[in-house]
């Protein structure tokens, strides 16, 4: 079976997708777009092959289409997500879940009552070679047990609608999910250091920022963003156990000598890093989906994984906010996960 896909935004991510789901995964195809934007979506129709709809209804409905991902701006996600659910469709759904608790938990709920698992959350991190190698080595216990997490997370530049608070629930939320699947337990607490911002930020903006995140058993895991670090991307995260360390830094980095130069191209930005990772999560989707089909995912971050990292997120919000340190505190966690 050929799993037809719908793609709701054809922006960056979407695009990078649709294009992975055309030619670089086996058993997709992509039958319909949809973006506001009507010039690049019939950009991306027209080379893959797909139909361009005229609504994100028409989308989700479509005869053609198998299963959905939401690669829309944030706050649509969670509207979104729940259409696919009231269609029965299984849905890839781009970081976050929701911006807000309250959003994401409106998904949590709909997926409960449906009774079955149909959406997987776009954290592609965990499928990135160099982090699956990061918790296999941290699982077989050579460095003991994890004490501390530093992470780095540096992006060349930003748009103008990034706020403080965006940077923690559309940037800083991969750290927020990753960690917690790296150590394998929930944060209980936030806290968020604002520093002298960076030139480059534009005004209001806290870039550069630090999180600090307490998990259940004590772990403290420190992120560095920075929206506008200008050199280019990087993503880099280092564990200190009780006997030893382990450092993963960018994976995409090659050192080359040649020409009389000896260094390491830096990759501009998230899909020069992290693209096997997207090809290799799309992979798994469509392996998942034709396996199981509607009746229900039961591989890959879930809903809980949205709603877990969206509430990490908001507490750093408030955290921000207070100077204080939050708690962080989530519902019971529903059977189905
Ligand atoms: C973007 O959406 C991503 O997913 C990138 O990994 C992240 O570095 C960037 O800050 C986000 O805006």
């Amino acid at each position: 079976m050929t799993v037809g896909v719908g793609v709701i935004g054809t922006g960056n991510i979407g695009t990078a997708h649709a294009r992975n789901l055309a030619f670089a995964v086996s058993g997709s195809q992509v039958s319909a777009v949809f973006d506001t934007n009507a010039t690049r979506m019939a950009e991306v129709a027209g080379e893959l092959g797909a139909i361009a709809v005229s609504s994100v209804d028409e989308l989700i409905n479509h005869r053609d289409v198998d299963a959905v991902v939401i690669a829309s701006p944030d706050h649509l996600h969670a509207e979104q997500a729940i259409a696919c659910l009231a269609a029965g469709k299984p849905t890839m759904c781009e970081k976050p879940l929701a911006p807000s608790i309250e959003e994401a938990i409106t998904v949590l709920d709909a997926e409960v009552a449906l009774g079955r698992r149909l959406i997987t959350m776009g954290f592609m991190r965990r499928f990135d070679p160099g982090y699956v190698n990061l918790k296999e080595q941290l699982g077989s216990g050579t460095v003991g047990e994890a004490l501390i997490v530093h992470c780095v997370h540096r992006n060349r530049s930003i748009g103008p609608e990034q706020t403080s608070a965006t940077l923690l629930t559309n940037s800083v939320v991969h750290e927020m999910d990753i960690n917690r699947w790296l150590l394998d337990e929930e944060y209980v607490s936030a806290f968020v250091m604002n520093g002298r911002p960076s030139p480059r930020a534009a005004p209001g903006v806290q870039d550069p920022q630090l999180v600090f995140l307490h998990t259940a058993s004590g772990v403290i895991v420190e992120v560095e963003s920075f929206g506008n670090a200008q050199f280019g991307y990087e993503v880099a995260c280092e564990v200190v156990a009780s006997e030893g360390t382990l450092r993963l830094g960018d994976g995409s980095f090659i050192t080359s000598s040649s020409r009389g130069r000896h260094g390491k191209a830096i990759p501009g930005q998230w899909l020069g890093r992290f693209g096997e990772a997207y090809r290799l999560e799309m992979q798994a989707w469509i392996d998942s989906i034709r396996a199981v089909g509607g009746a229900g995912i039961t591989t890959g971050p879930s809903v809980w994984d949205g709603y877990a990292a969206t509430a990490a997120a908001n507490a750093c919000i408030a955290a921000q906010a207070s100077g204080q340190q939050v708690p962080i505190t989530l519902i019971a966690k529903p059977a189905l996960y």
